[in-house]
């Protein structure tokens, strides 16, 4: 980390400013070879904005007017001396301006270096750096939310004392191992430890469905067979023609995704290719996606046509959302020929009558979806945890009860305290105290480059 790094930290493209992001123990100096200002850059102090020139160092020719700001070490976002420069948003001159510091000696930031860094400089921990590129992908209030609060650090802060706990029992139980008359040692206690432990972990699990709620909302596709009306109920709750609508079966051939918003949660709605036997290639393709859609769906919307009655292609839908949560709708109860009621299909799931053409029904259609959603707590009630975490405190308890095996059926010592061992490790991967290089690689590539 002795090198300076440098990209630009604002989207590529025309805009009304840039921002390159210059990082390291040469920040200062390489940009102070290519900027003019009535201060030399080593008397201006840290957190002050400086007005100057972006000079060519080969030519002196001035290329812009900035403003550059200078973030001494170690009081950054990395841990290190940096430098911001705001430009005028042109990608001709961000780039020219980039060129010419890697000439000078500063080298390309790799995706997520800069925030690498202040992990490496302890500035961050890894669930908190985490909760950075959550705050970026953010895609509603609430998720934005849940994420700020992982970025104070509430996962860490509830961590922490377990993580202190095992580390004292480790030291405990190696001292009795070393050491046995020296060291009272008893089942019962280590016993209640452990299962403390255990009971606070879950508890921080709890926190994993509505985090998962908040930042990614409910994946709610819309299935039947051909012709029920999904891409006219996929319209009329978005209120716009965005899917194609005809009296031809197979219209819908490829996924339509678009998102609504319920209580502030993000409802994604897929629209699907009809299910049925076909022989057509695309449309055939347009089925297999429609299965796989079903499989990740939290809630699926199955639309059935009142003017037939249930046919095979109805049932197949019957069996492939069977283990799913899912609503009934019966849609065209518009028509006069209707042939299937609610009381015929009741047993198969909560059903909802409406008719896209008329509108009748869809209002209880969105409270039933609010009903399955339940009561949503506010994000500050909730400990904010991913799903990297959420397999992590899995495994975690997974080792932990087998701890408890062991002390229940009072083996020595040394047969369980290698578990607790791991049991510690594992927890230190989400903050990152015990994460290998790989997985610290994986995480920080997962950023945008500039960030
Ligand atoms: N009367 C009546 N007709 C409807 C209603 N909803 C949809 N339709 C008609 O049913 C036909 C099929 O509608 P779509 O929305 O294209 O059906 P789909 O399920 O998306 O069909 P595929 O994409 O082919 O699987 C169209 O002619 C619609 O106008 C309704 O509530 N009442
Ligand atoms: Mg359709």
């Amino acid at each position: 980390m002795n090198d300076t790094i440098v990209a630009l930290s604002t989207p590529y493209g025309e805009s009304g400013i840039g921002v390159i992001r210059l990082s390291g123990p040469l920040s200062l100096d390489l940009a102070q070879r290519i900027f003019k200002s009535r201060k030399r850059l080593s008397d201006v102090p840290s957190h002050r904005a400086v007005f100057g020139y972006i000079i060519d160092p080969k030519t002196g020719d001035r290329l812009d007017e900035c403003l550059l700001l200078v973030l001494r070490f170690p009081h950054s976002y990395t841990g290190e001396d940096t430098v911001e420069i705001s430009v005028h948003g042109s990608p001709i001159l961000e780039e020219l301006i980039i060129k010419i510091l890697i000439e000078l000696g500063a080298r390309l930031a790799l995706p997520g270096e800069f925030t690498k860094r202040a992990f490496l400089n302890g500035k961050l921990d890894l669930s908190r750096a985490e909760a950075i590129i959550d705050i970026i992908q953010s895609r509603s209030e609430v998720g934005l939310k849940s994420s700020y609060i992982q970025l104070q650090g509430k996962l860490s802060e509830e961590l922490r004392p377990i993580i202190d706990m095992l580390k004292d029992l480790i030291a405990e139980l190696e001292a009795g191992i070393d050491f046995p008359e020296e060291v009272d040692f008893s089942y019962e206690k280590l016993e209640g430890k452990i299962e403390y432990i255990v009971e606070r972990l879950c508890k921080i699990l709890n926190g994993a469905y509505f985090t998962r709620l908040y930042r990614k909302g409910l994946y709610c596709p819309i299935v039947g067979r051909t012709n029920v009306g999904k891409s006219s109920l996929l319209n009329v709750l978005l209120g716009e023609e965005r899917a194609i609508v005809t009296p031809i079966p197979g219209t819908t051939r490829d996924t339509i995704i678009e998102s609504i918003s319920i209580e502030g949660i993000p409802v994604t709605l897929v629209d699907t290719a009809g299910i049925r036997d076909t022989q057509d290639l695309v449309e055939s393709i347009g089925v297999d996606r429609t299965l796989s859609v079903i499989e990740n769906a939290d809630i699926v919307i199955w639309v059935i046509d009142v003017t037939e009655s249930l046919r095979e292609d109805d049932l197949e839908i019957e069996r492939l959302t069977r283990e799913k949560k899912r609503i009934l709708v019966l849609n065209k109860i518009d028509v006069n020929n209707r042939v299937i009621y609610t009381d015929d299909i009741r047993d198969l799931g909560p059903v909802i009558e409406i008719s896209c053409k008329t509108g009748e029904g869809i209002d209880g259609l969105k409270l039933k979806l609010k009903e399955i959603l339940g009561e949503v707590p506010s994000p500050n009630q909730v400990i904010p945890i991913n799903s990297r975490h959420e397999a992590l405190i899995k495994r975690c308890i997974d080792v932990l009860s087998d701890v408890l095996n062991g002390i229940r059926s009072r083996l020595p010592v040394d047969v369980f305290a290698g578990d607790i061992w791991e049991s510690y490790n594992i927890l230190g991967e989400i903050t990152g105290e015990t994460a290998d290089i790989d997985i610290v690689e994986e995480i920080f590539s997962r950023f945008c480059v500039g960030k």
